[in-house]
C-alpha cells in the first residue's frame, strides 16, 4: 500500500483536444511565451495575454472539451487507494477535477479563476477577463489577471508538495517532457525518499533516466490498465 503522489502535465490532457506546449503545433509553437506567460509580458501588453487566456477558457467552458480515460482513471485510483494520495497537476484546466479528483493540487494554477493584482484575492471566474471587469470584492477595475503561475513566479503549495514527496512510497509522472523546474525535479526528491519511481509518457521525457520504471504510450491506453493493476496488488 502507501503513500502515492502523481504529478500529471499537459499530456493527460492532450487526448481531450487540449494543445500540449512543446510538441509540434504546441501553444509555444503559436505564440511566444516571453509574450503571455511571464509577469513582463502582461505589464508589456495585458490585453494580448488577457486574450490568450480568455480563449483557452471559452474552449473549457464551451463543453468541447471532457476529462479522458486517464483523467478518470487518476479519480479511480484515489477513491480506491488505500493510502495516502496526492495529485499535482501542471494543468490549468479543470479535468481533473471535472473527472472526479479530489486531493488536488494546481501548482501552476486555474484557468477558471482571477486573482486580484492588489490584494492577491482568488475568485472563481468563468467569463472573459476584459477592461470591463470588476473585482467581485473591490468593486475596482483592471486589477484582475488569470490566476496562474508565470515564469518567474513561485508555484503553488510547494510546502505540502514537498512534504508529501519526502515521504512517499510511488512517484509516478504522467503526460509532461519534464522541461519546467521545479515540477522537473520532484523524480528527485521521490527518489532521494526511497520512492518507486514511474514515468507514463508518449516518448521519454528530459529526465526520464532518472526514473525505474519507464511506460511510454497515450495516456489514455496506458493509465487505465496500470491503475487497475496497481489496485489489485494493494488488496
Ligand atoms: C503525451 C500525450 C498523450 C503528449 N499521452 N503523453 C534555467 C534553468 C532551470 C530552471 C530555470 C532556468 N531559468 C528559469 C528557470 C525556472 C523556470 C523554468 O523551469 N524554466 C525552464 C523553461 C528553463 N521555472 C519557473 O519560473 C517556475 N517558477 C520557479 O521556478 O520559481 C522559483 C522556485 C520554485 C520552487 C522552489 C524554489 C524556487 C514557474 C514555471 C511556470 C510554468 N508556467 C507554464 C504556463 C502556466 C499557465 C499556462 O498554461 O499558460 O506552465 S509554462 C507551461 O509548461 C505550463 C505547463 O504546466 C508547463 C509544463 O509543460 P508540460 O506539462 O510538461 O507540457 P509539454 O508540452 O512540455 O509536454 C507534454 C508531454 O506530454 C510531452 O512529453 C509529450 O510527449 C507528452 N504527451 N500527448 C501521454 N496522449
Amino acid at each position: 500500500m502507501g503513500s502515492i503522489v502523481i504529478l500529471t502535465g499537459a499530456g493527460i490532457s492532450q487526448e481531450s483536444g487540449i494543445d500540449t506546449f512543446r510538441s509540434e503545433g504546441g501553444v509555444w509553437s503559436k505564440v511566444k511565451l516571453e509574450d503571455v506567460a511571464t509577469p513582463e509580458g502582461f505589464d508589456r501588453n495585458p490585453k494580448l495575454v488577457q486574450e490568450f487566456y480568455n480563449d483557452r477558457r471559452r474552449q473549457l467552458v464551451s463543453g468541447e472539451v471532457q476529462p479522458n480515460a486517464a483523467h478518470i482513471a487518476l479519480a479511480r485510483l484515489e477513491k480506491e487507494w488505500r493510502g495516502e494520495f496526492l495529485l499535482v497537476t501542471q494543468n490549468i484546466d479543470n479535468l481533473h477535477s471535472e473527472a472526479g479528483s479530489k486531493r488536488m493540487i494546481h501548482m501552476h494554477g486555474e484557468l477558471m479563476k482571477a486573482r486580484n493584482l492588489e490584494t492577491h484575492d482568488v475568485f472563481d471566474w468563468g467569463g472573459d477577463i476584459t477592461e470591463n471587469s470588476k473585482c467581485p470584492k473591490s468593486g475596482k477595475l483592471n486589477v484582475l489577471r488569470p490566476h496562474v503561475v508565470w515564469f518567474g513566479e513561485m508555484p503553488l503549495d510547494m510546502d505540502l508538495i514537498y512534504s508529501s514527496l519526502s515521504d512517499c512510497d510511488i512517484f509516478i509522472s504522467i503526460g509532461t517532457s519534464g522541461n519546467v523546474y521545479p515540477a522537473s525535479g520532484f523524480v528527485e526528491e521521490a527518489s532521494l525518499a526511497g520512492a518507486r519511481t514511474i514515468e507514463i509518457n508518449l516518448e521519454p521525457s528530459i529526465g526520464a533516466s532518472s526514473f525505474e520504471e519507464k511506460i511510454y504510450g497515450k495516456a489514455t491506453e496506458v493509465l487505465p490498465k496500470f491503475v487497475a493493476e496497481l489496485l489489485l496488488k494493494q488488496s
